[in-house]
């Protein structure tokens, strides 16, 4: 008897009674619908006990809010936002020195020139789309996770053990950063990212509508030093990549092969491309001086036509979009969008491709129909594929072996199951499911439209990401979730794999700098400090704080003085982090126990201001408060 086929856990969910035949009533998520023992023993396992932990991390994007998320599967609790492209009231993301540091020095000249001449430090807004994990040896390592910055052209690492982003860099001579993969093998090593939006290589505002001269760029990052390593020019838009689990190649799905502007121009062709890179001979050509040197970074020329063993393009249909590499290590999966099909490439013989006179399309194994609008791909470990279909607002189940059987001709349905979800699904993951570790348990559909599904909150809807049991024959629709804006993509990984800290080591590298000043200042921030150090019109406040109280209950500054308030928690306890909240000042920030913090403004408001710890951290947390005397300018 199979795990699925067991009679009913009555104890595990009370609700579904002494019913003791295949059909019971149960009162799920799904609505009080008629569920199968089959049905409901899933519905019961995705459903956690209060303090039950989750057997999965789930690390979710949010689209144009900009932000990680992290998430319990198969609770699909969420339990964290990571802020990384946004601005963030809560943690002062965007506004303490710490991460300000990060948010601008990776940002080019010019950059922080135009953002300067907008009256802005940085920008305020990002769209995350694909959230990746560190591999090593082809599983995750729980070392980083790598996001792309679509709106402004970045890339953005977050720290696992401690899950903060520590790294930005804005990818000069590209436009519009998509598509994000880390290399599977041997280790995370480069990370690739896809150019979108093609533009003039030098664009400088002299070239508009002549086609010829725009380029599309793909970017390989040291993940290890968030610096740009190489940029290969491509044609064609980049939409999105993922690497092979040899370490020879990564794979670029290009819509627009046409290079066209208008979207009649767009999509003109019937075909457009997968292009490869070879890694090896992408550094041997760097080894060669084969590059042009642009912003600093090396760029290779890897454009059709121009015979450079960089690239290889592999004609698809029709406008493909995700790309996907099958745990089985040998397959990656070209989803066609506006085609019907998923073309599978062996990766076995993408070698003989960059062979003289080699047929581009035959490392093509399989390309079986399976729907309307395929947009990306998911993995069991048992051989079988799932992959999204837009359109008809389904996922598709389909076995692999089947499908190349069928391309070689035999009479056989790769087919296995389909199932409706609600509605047009985007992105799906798995559990495990990018790795070599696929474990086959649960898959995630990440819909774009809610609809009917939840109480209606007016015009903006969230969307509806929706788990689906992937144990069984069938695929069984456990449980809803509605998120806000716009939870692109999302990975799955075993919960054994991620160990982040509870209290923050004294010396983290994030307040490296304040730390360096302090000493300067002849402070010690391991010290419990009341210090206030006089600079000129700077003053620098330095203070500790352990629940429920600061080290200083007042200080004074002069009106015009540039105040900077670091804080040090000297909390040791678990989960005990304070804010720092200055009262009509827009100033507030979080500081977790044990770590620095600090905060920069100008003391424009004559008068007495209450600063407060914003976090609630104790019985008496409404007294954690001082207060700040602004002295008036003198006439
Ligand atoms: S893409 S919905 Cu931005 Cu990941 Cu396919
Ligand atoms: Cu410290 Cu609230």
């Amino acid at each position: 008897m199979s795990e699925q086929d067991k009679p009913l856990n009555l104890t595990r969910r009370g609700l579904l009674g002494a019913t003791a035949s295949g059909a019971v009533l149960a009162t799920t998520s799904v609505g009080a619908t008629l569920m199968s023992a089959k049905e409901a023993s899933a519905a019961a396992k995705a459903s956690l006990e209060p303090g039950e932990l989750d057997e999965y991390y789930g690390f979710w994007s949010s689209g144009q809010t900009g932000e990680l998320r992290i998430m319990g599967v198969p609770s699909m609790r969420e339990f964290m936002r990571v802020p990384v492209f946004n601005r963030c009231s809560a943690t002062g993301w965007g506004q303490t020195n710490e991460s300000k540091k990060i948010l601008t020095e990776g940002l080019l000249p010019e950059t922080k020139a135009f953002l300067a001449a907008n009256g802005k430090e940085m920008y305020d807004n990002g769209d995350l789309h694909h959230p990746h994990m560190s591999f090593t040896d082809g599983t995750y390592d729980g070392r980083f996770l790598f996001m792309n910055d679509k709106a402004n052209t970045r890339v953005a690492r977050v720290r696992c053990d401690v899950m903060k982003c520590d790294k930005i860099i804005e990818i000069p001579n590209a436009m519009d950063i998509h598509g994000l993969r880390p290399q599977k093998f041997p280790r995370t090593g480069y990370v690739f990212a896809n150019g979108e939006h093609e533009a003039p290589l030098i664009n400088d505002g002299k070239v508009l509508d002549e086609p010829s001269q725009y380029v599309n760029i793909f970017t390989a990052i040291d993940g290890d030093e968030m610096e740009v390593a190489w940029q290969v020019i491509v044609s064609g838009n980049l939409d999105n990549t993922d690497s092979d689990y040899q370490g020879k190649y990564a794979f670029s799905t290009s819509y627009n092969s046409e290079m066209g502007m208008t979207l009649a121009e767009m999509t003109e062709s019937e075909m457009d491309h997968v292009v490869v890179f070879n890694l090896a001979e992408i550094e041997a050509g760097v080894a060669a001086g084969d590059f042009q040197e642009l912003n600093g970074v090396k760029v290779l020329d890897g454009r059709k036509g121009q015979n450079k063993n960089y690239t290889r393009y592999i004609p698809i249909p029709n406008s493909p979009h995700g790309v996907n590499a099958a745990p089985d290590k040998k397959h990656i999966m070209i989803n066609g969008k506006l085609s019907p099909t998923v073309s599978v490439i062996d990766v076995d013989k993408v070698e003989a491709l960059f062979a003289d006179g080699a047929d581009e399309r035959s490392c093509i194994v399989a390309e079986p129909e399976l729907g309307l609008g395929p947009l990306h791909t998911a993995f069991d470990n048992r051989g079988n594929a799932y992959t999204t279909l837009f359109l008809d607002s389904q996922v598709v189940k389909w076995d692999i072996q089947k499908a190349i059987d069928l391309y070689a001709g035999k009479d056989v349905d790769p087919i296995l199951d389909k199932i409706d979800v609600h509605y047009q699904p985007g992105h799906n993951s798995t559990s495990m499911g990018e790795t070599a570790d696929a474990d086959g348990q649960w898959l995630i559909s990440m819909n774009k439209f809610s609809k009917d599904r939840f109480l209606n909150v007016g015009p903006l809807k969230p969307e509806n990401e929706q788990l689906i049991d992937i144990s069984g024959d069938k695929m069984k629709l456990v449980h809803d979730s509605p998120t806000f804006a716009e939870p692109h993509d999302s990975i799955i990984v075993r919960r054994d794999i991620v160990n982040p800290v509870n209290i923050w080591d004294r010396n983290d590298p994030m307040w490296a700098e304040t730390r360096a000043q302090a000493e300067a200042d002849g402070v010690d921030l391991d010290d419990w400090v009341e210090e206030v150090v006089r600079d000129g019109n700077k003053v620098r406040v330095y203070m500790s704080s352990v629940a429920p109280a600061f080290s200083m209950e007042k200080f004074t500054v002069k009106q015009g003085d540039e105040v900077t308030v670091i804080v040090t928690n000297m909390d040791e306890v678990d989960d005990v982090t304070h804010g720092f909240c200055m009262a009509n000042f827009g100033v507030a920030m979080e500081i977790g126990p044990q770590a620095t913090a600090s905060v920069t403004f100008v003391a424009e408001r004559p008068g007495v201001h209450w600063f407060y710890c914003q976090w609630f951290c104790h019985a008496l947390h409404m007294e954690m408060r001082g207060r700040m005397l602004v002295e008036p300018r003198e006439a």
